[in-house]
């Protein structure tokens, strides 16, 4: 028996095999190199194909995608077994509910199923962001490389992670720290022209009041609704309105965290593959991305 397996790009495989009359068919298999996953108790992580329709899947028993979203630290791998399944059919498309539903679709009509137990090697790294509107390498402050000591307004939250870097309730990102959007933070706006960016700046205005206590109309947390004069705009902007009304609190803050979990299915067993490996790319799930609170400091 003929066998063979190759990658011919880094997104489609090819699968060689031979029926029992003994002609050899040579399918190509081109899937993209990103993957879906469901399953409320059983995972599967999948992914379709069209012309000709094909489907390769990896059931894993009692494991959820919470079990991988909480896995601990910033990059770790996960082993799990389950059973690889490689699907062709007979229909020409494939419906978006083929797996994890109750009842199968009624119009999907397999053709060739080749089934493995195998072993899933789950690689899950953690990325964070702000999403203030600057790179997280511009909030290296100190420029020492390490994005963790650098805590303008001392409230416990580095900068690259912090959506109000210099504590003055004003969010990073309504501070114009770049406005042109060019990614260079050199026109950054400075309304005191004191040299400290209003993103860095606790006393915007230079009028001697912090920012965060310039809330002369609702103390709120947000500075930028106490407008006394709507000429020049809101009063920790405006040197010559400079009302104390002390802030005795931080508004809330959040981070985006933004889990990157890639596949590899291994100890794959079938006569039609020639290679036991399969690459199966990076799964893409909305559930990958979620809000997480934090509790900065007050000082
Ligand atoms: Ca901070
Ligand atoms: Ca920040
Ligand atoms: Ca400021
Ligand atoms: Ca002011």
């Amino acid at each position: 028996m003929k066998k063979s397996f190759f990658i011919a790009t880094l997104a489609s495989l090819l699968f060689s095999w031979s029926c029992n009359d003994g002609d050899i068919i040579t399918v190509e298999i081109d899937f993209d190199d990103t993957f879906k996953a469901c399953g409320e108790t059983d995972l599967v992580f999948y992914k379709t194909k069209e012309e000709p329709a094909e489907s390769l899947s990896f059931l894993m028993t009692k494991f959820k995608i919470s079990d991988i979203l909480n896995f601990e630290g910033d990059e770790n791998s996960i082993t799990k077994t389950g059973v690889f399944n490689y699907r062709t059919y007979n229909n020409s498309s494939l419906p978006n509910d083929l797996f994890c539903s109750d009842i199968p679709p009624s119009e999907v009509i397999i053709n060739q199923d080749y089934e493995s137990n195998s072993t899933a090697i789950i690689n899950v790294s953690l990325g964070k962001d702000d999403n203030d509107g600057i790179p997280a390498a511009l909030e290296d402050i100190n420029g020492n490389g390490n994005l963790d000591d650098d805590d303008t307004d001392n409230d416990g939250i580095p900068n690259y992670l912090d959506i109000d870097d210099d504590g003055d309730n004003v969010l990073t990102k309504d501070e114009k720290p770049d406005p042109d959007g060019d990614g260079f933070l050199s026109d950054a706006q400075d309304t005191d022209d004191d040299g400290t960016p209003d993103y860095l700046d606790n006393d915007d205005d230079g009028d001697g009041v912090l920012t965060r206590d310039e809330e002369t109309d609702t103390t709120d947390q947000n500075p930028r609704n106490d407008v006394s004069d709507s000429a020049i705009g809101p009063d920790f902007l405006n040197k010559d309105i400079a009302i104390e009304v002390t802030a005795t609190t931080y508004r809330a803050h959040s981070v985006v965290l933004d889990y990157l979990v890639t596949v590899k299915i291994t100890g794959i067993s079938l006569e039609i593959l020639s290679q036991d490996e399969l690459d199966f790319g990076i799964l893409e799930d909305s559930r990958l991305t979620k809000t997480e609170k934090l509790n900065p400091v007050f000082n």
